[in-house]
């Protein structure tokens, strides 16, 4: 379950790895290689938590990164670009939308729409490529033995490919889940969830024109789109205690953090949720998959706790922080008591009851 972080040259991707992940970047010579990294998942809720139970222990929910290699000539036609991408599960694509004269575009001019039509044309011809070859492939096969699953399976790309043909990603395609099964082995990217990250410029950062400008595209093509800037942010990420941060944040009028909002597109791009355990040795942020039943979220803290899973006490976050404890809340009969068919939301606050 990984996230890759593609872009053309000089857009800010390294920047915005290194301060999702904590780590330095050291770019060795020879070919580009896909840079794998780890990182925490921000979310307000889970700073609220902390300061509410003041936890011995802190343990943030985390997600796998790829920092994978510069979208650009050379690797888009030795192909190498696209097999790294098709390894990932989700594609969060950083486009360069600051001005700065004294770093080179590879295009010339800054025109944030004009790059993201250009890597979604690579994407879309890379899946066209992928299917014109299976489909010969196929067709070859089928003159010789009929086989009911690839003749089902022909009749699944060929209207792929027709989608393709007319410029539109996979992923808006609705497949059913034998469908699904048909095509899961295959390195097709436009299937894959797209998050837009535009790099503005420092004083951009509150301009929301952007972002209505691409409305259109986002929403015609199920791309999610945000702004950040990757050189405030790595600034941010210099200062030393969290109220510094915080300070910083409100000094630039920023209400959301940039890297909360990512956080959340990441985990909506996976199929995540998170939930949380709470209490004074720790707070604990987990993911699993959207629609997991209660047991299933408490095999994601331990098998033993799927196994013998008797009944799951849930705490709705918002309702906690409105009743201030959580005694409080408890006398206002706001703990719920939920069986194995309890479906997870975001959010919630889980005390899992089990017998071993
Ligand atoms: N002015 C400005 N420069 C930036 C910003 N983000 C990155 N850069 C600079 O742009 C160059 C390319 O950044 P880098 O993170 O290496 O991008 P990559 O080549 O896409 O990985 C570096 O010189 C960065 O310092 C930004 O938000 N504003
Ligand atoms: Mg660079």
């Amino acid at each position: 379950m990984k996230v890759g972080i593609i872009g053309l040259p000089q857009t800010g991707k390294k920047t915005l790895f290194q301060v999702l992940t904590g780590s330095e970047v050291h770019e060795a010579g020879g070919p580009p290689k896909p840079i794998p990294g780890t990182a925490d998942i921000v979310d307000g809720r889970f700073d609220r938590l902390v300061a509410l139970y003041q936890p011995k222990k802190e343990t943030r929910a985390r997600i796998d990164l790829v920092l994978l290699p510069k979208m650009e000539q050379e690797s888009i036609a030795k192909g190498d670009i696209f097999r790294d991408i098709s390894d990932v599960d989700a594609l969060c694509h950083v486009v360069r939308a600051f001005e700065d004269d004294s770093i080179y575009h590879a295009s010339g001019s800054v025109d944030p729409l004009r790059d993201v039509e250009t890597v979604n044309s690579e994407l879309l011809l890379h899946d066209q490529i992928f299917l014109e070859k299976r489909i010969e492939r196929l067709e070859t096969s089928l003159k010789k033995i009929k086989d009911e699953r690839q003749v089902k399976e022909l009749d699944l790309l060929k209207r792929m490919q027709s989608h393709l043909e007319n410029e539109q990603p996979l992923r808006l395609m609705d497949l059913t889940e034998e469908e699904e099964q048909l095509i899961r082995s295959y390195p097709l990217i436009t299937r894959k969830e797209l998050i837009l990250v535009f790099n503005v410029a420092e004083d951009n950062l509150d301009d929301t024109s952007l972002l209505e400008r691409v409305r259109g595209i986002c929403s015609a093509g199920k791309m999610e789109a945000m702004t950040v800037s990757a050189k405030v942010e790595s600034e941010i990420a210099l200062l030393d205690s969290e109220e510094e941060r915080q300070d910083f944040l409100r000094d630039l009028g920023i209400v959301e953090p940039a890297l909360e909002v990512l956080a959340k597109l990441c985990l909506k791009a996976l199929g995540r949720v998170s939930f949380f355990t709470v209490g004074k040795d720790e707070v604990h942020q987990w993911l699993v998959r959207v629609n997991s039943p209660a047991p299933v979220a408490a095999g994601a803290i331990h098998s033993d706790l799927q196994k013998g899973f008797i009944r799951a006490e849930v705490i709705k976050y918002d309702e906690l922080i409105a009743h201030g404890s959580e005694a409080e809340l408890k006398k206002a009969g706001k703990l719920y008591v939920q069986g194995k068919d309890y479906i997870v939301v975001d959010g919630d606050i889980l005390n899992i009851r089990f017998n071993v």
